[in-house]
Order: structure tokens, then C-alpha cells, then sequence
């Protein structure tokens, strides 16, 4: 990949507890991601995260008939981000999924992403975070819609796996798109 400079930001797709091991919405080893994305954070000039940030009675929610258990309800436990991140090196959080009625899973969907982004002079946004198949996946293909060129960085992410494979399904979607797959070694390299 071209080396990291001025123009890239970290994006760190939801790092929060509902998605570790013990939460709500557990993604497999969603809690082993961690090391890496922390060896990252420091090698970029823009760091950001979004936050899953749901309503009480969201509409992706079971009791409303949603396909996901109550996760990630604004202000719970569940929705903070896992101690394991170090939030020193996060510059601005993304909230998302706040409207009861969408599912929220990109991180440009309803937010300021995008605008922030470009006042920071960035152009390429690369990935890690949770979880691969959902809001990563969703995140970077509105990124590439956004303008933005997309790196994903796989072995900072994990996936949800309700099918076995969709994990993999989804990181070949997002390069057919134009996003690059590349690993935490070949970041920390350039
Ligand atoms: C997510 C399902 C529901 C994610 C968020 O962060 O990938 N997945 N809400
Ligand atoms: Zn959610």
C-alpha cells in the first residue's frame, strides 16, 4: 500500500463492549482485534471512531422485530468502548445508528463523517474495527461512494459470522469495490 501520510485517517469501526466476547451481540474473538488496532493508532495523523448508538426501542432490535438483541443502547455499558482500545489516540467519535428507523450500520449513514473528514483534508480512510461483516463492510463501501479511496486492514477486524463465511463474503465485496486488503504489517511498514 502507499505509506501512511497527512491525507489518511484510522477509522475505528465500534470497538465496544456489545460486540466482545460478553456482550450482547458478541462477535468470536471480537476482543482480539485490539492488539493491532492499538499498534496502529499511533502511526496515524487522524484517528477516528464510530460508535454504535441506539435508541431503547431501536427498530433493528428483537422486541421491535429487528433480526438483533438489544445492543448498544446510548449511555450502557454495552455501548462503551472496551477498555482494551487505548481512547487517548481517538480524535472525534462518530455516533451512529441513533435514528430509531434505519439500521445505522455505515458510519457515513446520518452523520457527519464525511464533512469531517474532508475538513481534515483526508482522502483515504483505512479500517479495522467490528465488526467485518456489517458496519465495516458498510462503512467502507459508502466511503468509496463518498470519494474516498478505502483500505481495510484484516486481521484488525473480526465478523459476526451469523453464516458461516460471511466474513470472508464480505471483505471480497469491499475489494471488488475498490477497497485494498491489506494487513497490519504491511501498515505499520509504510
Ligand atoms: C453492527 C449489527 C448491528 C456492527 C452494529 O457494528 O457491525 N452489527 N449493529
Ligand atoms: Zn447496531
Amino acid at each position: 500500500m502507499k505509506p501512511i501520510g497527512e491525507r489518511d485517517a484510522l477509522l475505528v469501526v465500534d470497538p465496544q463492549n456489545d460486540f466482545c466476547p460478553g456482550g450482547a451481540l458478541a462477535v468470536p474473538e471480537g476482543d482480539q482485534i485490539f492488539d493491532n488496532v492499538n499498534r496502529l493508532l499511533p502511526r496515524f495523523g487522524h484517528v477516528l471512531a464510530t460508535q454504535d448508538w441506539h435508541p431503547a426501542k431501536h427498530s433493528s432490535f428483537q422486541p421491535q422485530g429487528g433480526p438483533w438483541p438489544v445492543h448498544c443502547v446510548q449511555g450502557s455499558h454495552g455501548a462503551a468502548f472496551h477498555t482494551w482500545l487505548h481512547p487517548e489516540r481517538i480524535q472525534q467519535v462518530i455516533q451512529k445508528g441513533v435514528d430509531v428507523g434505519t439500521d445505522g450500520y455505515s458510519g457515513f449513514a446520518g452523520t457527519a463523517l464525511a464533512t469531517r473528514l474532508r475538513d481534515l483534508g483526508v482522502e483515504r480512510v483505512v479500517l479495522c474495527g467490528l465488526a467485518t461483516d456489517y458496519c465495516v463492510r458498510a462503512t467502507a463501501l459508502e466511503a468509496l461512494q463518498n470519494g474516498f479511496q478505502a483500505v481495510v486492514v484484516t486481521d484488525a477486524v473480526a465478523a459476526v459470522n451469523v453464516r458461516p463465511g460471511d466474513g470472508r463474503k464480505a471483505l471480497d465485496e469491499m475489494q471488488a469495490a475498490g477497497a485494498e486488503l491489506v494487513d497490519t504489517a504491511e501498515v505499520l511498514a509504510g
